[in-house]
């Protein structure tokens, strides 16, 4: 079992109330590790060490801190097997998924950024007579908060960038998920990064989490996880007028019209549909189907589904894990419970396997599908966050925008058709930040991520996230 640190100013420490919490693997329910439960004792060490050590890691050069990432990213690369293993038992996830996304992002993600900033040219807008120069200055102390369903790849993302413009960091990772979180201090323990330039501080989201958000002296916050946090989030930084990206919760749409390539876009759609579980902000979790090839679809996509592989996360094989929690697990099927009661109708899934082994006690539940709800339901328009979709029946484009725009969320949504100018008419439609038209979770770091409505302020990404993790200052200068 792990004993598991707070990393405070170059060192590993326990938080200062010496209380711990217990963190388990989902799949078995089995104890894996303790970790702190700091308070804002810690919070306030953290900012300290951070106060330190800001001006010295502010005046070195983009390309000084970029070499920086690149050697946490050779490291990291170096720990890949290990990252993919620890990801899917502090997760539950499976051993391919962790490898192909969690691992190689997080690797990715310090390159890509140590890329684009090395490259990064300042603007300037010449006048007449004088010259406008627009500089990236450091924030100063950036407090970084993320969720349990893409642990270290969520962390890189904001880490990254976030150093890399001379910011120095104080990360809190879900306390449900902090194994990587705490191979990265290590990493970073062992490259010698400059005391103090990366703390990461463990605990419950309602104490040390809002004291990090709640710090005068903490100038950003960079925040990913669900919607109703996220509002207590905005409510506490916004006064003291901090910088915030909120990257919230959805309930996408997967828009299938008529002339979709089904047989060559299936494996997408249900990938799209039961990723992780479910459990990716970005999973589509409302299916609406053109009428004409609504029970042709129903068909292809149930038997597609029939076929996943559910169970040990590590085996090689296996395409569906277990979720985060029984305590998740329970507000899945909850939801399933209330499709019932709605009037829906469960095609597949609907309950937790049956498993004999050391699985027995994991937080496993079957890809479900449902059809016949209203798409006003609440199991069809509130976010489960889950391995349950639910398909509606439409018959004009116009019916589908409607239907897709009608819940809260705006995160993203995906658009399957032969006819990329439509699909491209109809993204424009959309109130979301991110669609995807044949593909989906086709990513490149460069382009904006983030969404609108209840799914979040702000943008991160590429040139986007430099922007977020500096300030612009402008510098104008009178011609002589
Ligand atoms: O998220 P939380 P949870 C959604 C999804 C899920 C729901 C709840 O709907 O069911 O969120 O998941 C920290 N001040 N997403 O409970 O609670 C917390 O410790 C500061 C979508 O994990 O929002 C953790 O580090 N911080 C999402 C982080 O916030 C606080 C991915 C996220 O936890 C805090 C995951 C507070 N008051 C869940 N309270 C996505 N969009 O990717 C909690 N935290």
């Amino acid at each position: 079992m792990n004993s598991i640190q707070n990393y405070i100013n170059g060192e590993f420490v326990s938080s200062k109330n010496d209380e711990c919490i217990d963190n388990f693997n989902p799949a078995t329910n089995e104890k894996i590790a303790t970790i702190p439960r700091s308070s804002s004792q810690d919070i306030q060490n953290a900012v300290d060490a951070c106060n330190l050590s800001k001006s010295s890691w502010s005046k070195l050069s983009i390309t000084e801190r970029a070499e920086w990432l690149d050697k946490i990213a050779d490291e990291l690369e170096k720990r890949f097997e290990e990252i993919s293993k620890l990801e899917s038992i502090d997760t539950g996830k499976p051993i391919s998924l962790s490898r192909n996304v969690d691992a190689t992002r997080s690797v990715n993600n310090f390159r890509f950024f140590a890329d684009l900033a090395r490259n990064m040219e300042n603007k300037k807008f010449e006048m007449k007579d004088a010259i406008n120069n627009i500089v990236n200055k450091p924030v100063g102390i950036a407090g970084l908060i993320t969720p349990w369903n893409l642990p270290l790849y969520l962390l890189s993302w904001k880490v990254a960038p976030a150093l890399v413009m001379g910011n120095c960091i104080i990360a809190k990772p879900s306390e449900l998920t902090p194994i990587t979180a705490n191979l990265l201090a290590e990493v970073i323990h062992k490259l010698g990064l400059p005391k103090g330039v990366f703390n990461l501080i463990h605990g419950y989201g309602n104490e040390c989490g809002q004291a990090l958000v709640s710090h005068p002296e903490i100038n950003l916050i960079s925040f990913t996880g669900g919607t109703k946090t996220g509002k207590i989030v905005a409510k506490t930084a916004a006064p003291m007028f901090k910088k915030i990206s909120l990257e919230l919760g959805g309930k996408n749409a997967t828009i299938i019209l008529k002339d979709a390539d089904l047989n060559s876009h299936i494996d997408n759609i249900v990938r799209s549909s039961f990723l992780n579980q479910g459990q990716v902000c970005l999973c589509g979790s409302r299916i609406l189907v053109h009428e004409s090839i609504y029970s042709s679809f129903l068909e292809l996509f149930k038997q597609s589904v029939s076929s996943m592989k559910i169970g040990d996360p590590l085996d090689e094989n296996t395409q569906l894990g277990s979720l985060i929690s029984n305590e998740h697990l329970e507000k899945v099927d909850n939801y399933v419970k209330l499709a019932i009661e709605e009037g829906g109708e469960i095609l597949y899934g609907g309950q937790r396997p049956n498993f004999n082994n050391n699985f027995a006690e994991g937080a496993f539940y079957e890809p479900t599908i449902i059809v016949g709800l209203d798409y006003k339901s609440r199991t069809a328009t509130e976010e489960i966050f889950g391995p349950v979709v639910t398909i509606h029946k439409f018959n004009e484009i116009e019916e589908a925008i409607q239907i897709a725009n009608s819940t809260n969320y705006g995160l993203a949504a995906s658009i399957w058709t032969q006819d990329a100018t439509l699909g491209g008419d109809i993204a424009e439609k959309l109130d979301t930040g991110m669609v995807w038209i044949n593909c989906w979770l086709h990513r490149d770091l460069r382009v904006p991520f983030g969404g609108v409505k209840n799914s979040g302020l702000g943008r991160e990404g590429g040139l986007y996230s430099l922007n977020f993790f500096s300030e612009l200052q402008n510098i104008c200068t009178m011609n002589d």
